[in-house]
């Protein structure tokens, strides 16, 4: 497949490249499953010139999008609660009353398999719409052996049912469970480890998350579910000073964790850990508008420090019902005061980096031909735009 009459945003990185690593007037050629070449059309070489052609009439490509923190998986929803934090309840108030995440874990626990897919499809449907052809999903309403394996093979199911990859992550430290109230080192030794193993046992698992909040797990006890996942050679992420400061991402970062998410409390040493360990920030601005924060993450400091920025839509029912990654694009420009180019940059390349994938995230000769092609020519139009979605063709391994 020869695609030409396009312009290219391959979001590579370097030196002597355009922002966005824009090409114009480009061609992209697609060989099976792969990106065989990509350049200005002027240089394609002869032999890659007489193949099935596609004029773009000057559309824009850009790799596809990748939502790398999803909890997509989720029985119920919680539009309740969002009436009663509209009644001014807070977020830490409604989960200490029972509701929160433990009111998503009792309707998950109730719920079939042939249910929690049959919930979920949609939303993924919804991510497709915008070009995305890879996710990740976490566990972590079930909060019991069985729920959460549970919840684990509805998220492989997805990749089936669906053209899309999918990424599984653990978070069994999610959230003390009702019958453990009182008890949270009981529940992670007793519940939370051996089903990370069972999980583990049953290739079920590709990263393992806690929440480091609270409300939630304190350092301590994540350490010992991510002694676990290093046992198991399971790379680790952490949801980190979300609500508070505890020194989550710093922690994550000591196991050399893939990414450190939400960090809208992150001090200066949390950012120099991340730097140092080459964790990716990943950035929910979907939680920060849902929860009416008003604490926005160092941004400046990651970007002077070097940490690359992802961002995600962390789709879920509490905190952030959103399913949608231009909308989240537009939120990190216009909430985090990033650029396009980094809200771009955030849900391709340093998404796929937050995933520990290297075969995806820019448009490159030898990566997979995941692509997107946009009727948009300026790539800062994906971030400006507010509830437009301008996807014209999304390409899946080389399939269109
Ligand atoms: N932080 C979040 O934003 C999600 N999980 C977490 O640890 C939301 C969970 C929920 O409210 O259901
Ligand atoms: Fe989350």
């Amino acid at each position: 497949m020869l695609l030409t009459n396009a312009r290219v945003a391959t979001m590579t990185e370097g030196e002597a490249v355009e922002p966005y690593g824009l090409i114009e007037a480009g061609a992209v050629v697609v060989q099976g499953e792969r990106i065989q070449w990509v350049g200005a059309a002027a240089d394609l070489p002869t032999d890659f010139r007489d193949q099935e052609t596609t004029d773009l009439e000057g559309r824009l490509v850009t790799p596809a999008l990748i939502d790398c923190h999803t909890h997509i998986v989720a029985g119920g929803n919680r539009a309740r609660e969002f009436e009663m934090r509209l009644q001014g309840a807070s977020y830490e108030e409604v989960a200490r009353a029972g509701g929160g995440i433990v009111s998503t874990v009792k309707a998950t626990r109730a719920a079939s398999e042939v249910e929690l897919l049959a919930d979920a499809l949609p939303k993924v449907d919804a991510l497709i719409r915008e070009g995305v052809t890879l996710l990740e999903v976490k566990s972590g309403y079930g909060l019991d052996l069985e729920a959460e394996l549970k919840m684990l093979r509805v998220a492989r199911r997805i990749a089936q049912e669906r053209p899309v990859r999918v990424k599984t992550t653990f978070l069994g430290a999610h959230a003390v469970p009702p019958e453990f109230k009182g008890r949270d080192d009981a529940y992670i030794d007793t519940v939370c480890i051996p089903a990370l193993r069972a999980a583990h046992d049953a290739a079920l698992v590709d990263a393992v998350d806690g929440f480091c909040e609270g409300i939630a797990f304190q350092p301590t006890q994540i350490a010992r579910v991510f002694e676990v996942a290093k046992e198991l050679e399971l790379p680790v992420k952490l949801h980190a000073e979300q609500l508070s400061n505890l020194g989550g991402a710093a922690l994550a970062a000591g196991y050399g964790a893939l990414s450190a998410d939400h960090i809208e409390y992150l001090d200066h040493a949390g950012v120099a850990a991340m730097a140092a360990a080459g964790t990716v920030a990943v950035l929910l601005p979907g939680a920060f508008y849902t929860l009416r924060e008003t604490q926005v993450p160092p941004i400046d400091s990651l970007r002077r420090q070097g940490v690359p920025m992802a961002l995600a839509t962390d789709a879920n029912p509490g905190s952030s019902p959103l399913t949608s990654l231009l909308l989240t694009m537009n939120m990190g420009c216009t909430l985090f005061r990033m650029t396009p180019e980094e809200a771009l940059a955030g849900v391709t390349r340093n998404a796929a980096q937050a995933l520990g994938h290297s075969d995806c995230g820019t448009v490159e000769v030898g990566k997979r031909a995941d692509l997107a092609i946009w009727d948009v020519t300026d790539p800062a139009e994906l971030a400006y735009r507010i509830g437009f979605n301008p996807l014209h063709k999304r390409i899946f391994g080389g399939r269109a």
